[in-house]
């Protein structure tokens, strides 16, 4: 529905925001004015918003409009001490920034592509080339042909959306080839709280996403193969971009503490099966809505883009592992531990 206005002769065709749904108890904003894409890089900041890089969450912001902003770049990214590639990636690291709203929210977002500002003579290789990219936001509700619509080097786009539903979303790039634009590392995690914050007290948070890498050996480094991203056959997979970084440093907490874990698989095709071993599950909100609320479960099972809030106690000191039970999974990088003192 398109509403149509004459301010002084000058014609201002918008795509209004409605609130006409308020079956949740709050109020829904469905739609925004249309996105403007500007030939310019915004060298205002590379990032600004609540943001943080798992398994760090970012602190809300309060106020009724948030300003947002990541830009794309094409960086070496290493995965591991010995396997490095060039990534795609919002930010600076894959996945991209965790971004934390609250229902209600309106994020303005600005997004540069700066593929091309990282082009050097010994770097033109395929995927260093610059490139169109995009980005969907899982968390908004807005006509992806004009949001999501993709932008040149240089450019960059600006828009709104408003948080209608709390969950943990996933955000990527949609740029055909998006299976590509996916395993070169264009995805990330949104956290919409609800109005009033999630229920219940905990002491400490994480943020994690699962993510499946398919490279093969090029020269020094490693590229991303489509090829083998068809076939489901991930060279590695794992907890916030690299190989069993949290085996290496386990994320530290104390025994008895309640932890809140936000989890989101980012796929791109395969599902996870996140375990701790020797707890339970205490708490588990489905897609990170309080509305969906398992209780003492062993394992959460995820499809891509699917994700969960989940809240446990370890019950007393030692390190607990956790995995994705798919131990084929495990094994390629998706296992870390938790340190608990
Ligand atoms: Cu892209």
């Amino acid at each position: 529905m398109k509403y149509v206005f004459l301010f002084g002769g000058l014609l201002i065709v918008f795509t209004a925001c409605r609130q006409n749904d308020t079956s949740a108890g709050s109020k829904k904003v469905y739609g925004s004015a249309n996105a403007i894409v500007t030939n310019q890089p915004n060298h205002e900041t590379a990032s600004k918003g609540p943001l943080a890089y798992g398994p760090d969450v970012p602190k809300i912001q309060d106020g009724d409009t948030i300003d947002v902003k990541f830009d794309v770049r094409h960086q070496l990214f290493h995965i591991s001490s010995t396997v490095a590639y060039t990534a795609w990636m919002f930010g600076d690291a894959v996945p991209g920034p965790v971004l934390r709203i609250r229902v209600g929210q309106t994020i303005r977002f600005s997004m540069t592509d700066r593929s091309n500002d990282s082009m050097s003579n010994m770097a033109m290789h395929m995927n260093m080339m610059p490139m169109p990219h995009s980005i969907d936001f899982h968390a908004a509700m807005v006509n992806p042909e004009d949001k999501y619509r993709s932008i040149q080097p240089g450019e960059t786009i600006n828009f709104t959306w408003t948080a209608n539903y709390p969950g943990v979303f996933m955000y990527h790039c949609g740029t055909p080839m998006v299976l590509m634009h996916m395993i070169y590392g264009m995805i990330g995690m949104v956290i919409v709280e609800p109005k009033e914050g999630y229920p219940g007290k905990v002491d400490q948070e994480f943020a994690i996403v699962q993510n499946e890498f398919y490279l093969k050996k090029q020269g020094a480094n490693y590229i991303p193969d489509t090829a083998i991203a068809r076939l489901k056959q991930p060279t590695q997979v794992t907890f916030n971009g690299k190989v069993g970084q949290y085996v290496i440093n386990p994320l530290k907490v104390k025994a008895g503490e309640r932890i809140r874990l936000y989890i989101l698989n980012a796929g791109p095709n395969n599902a996870t099966g996140f375990h701790i071993i020797g707890t339970i599950l205490d708490k588990v909100w489905l897609d990170g809505n309080p509305r969906n609320e398992l209780a003492g479960m062993q394992s959460v099972y995820l499809g891509p883009a699917s994700s969960a809030v989940i809240e446990f106690v370890l019950p007393e000191k030692g390190r607990y592992t956790f995995v994705d039970h798919s131990f084929a999974d495990a094994e390629m990088g998706a296992i870390g531990a938790f340190e608990a003192q």
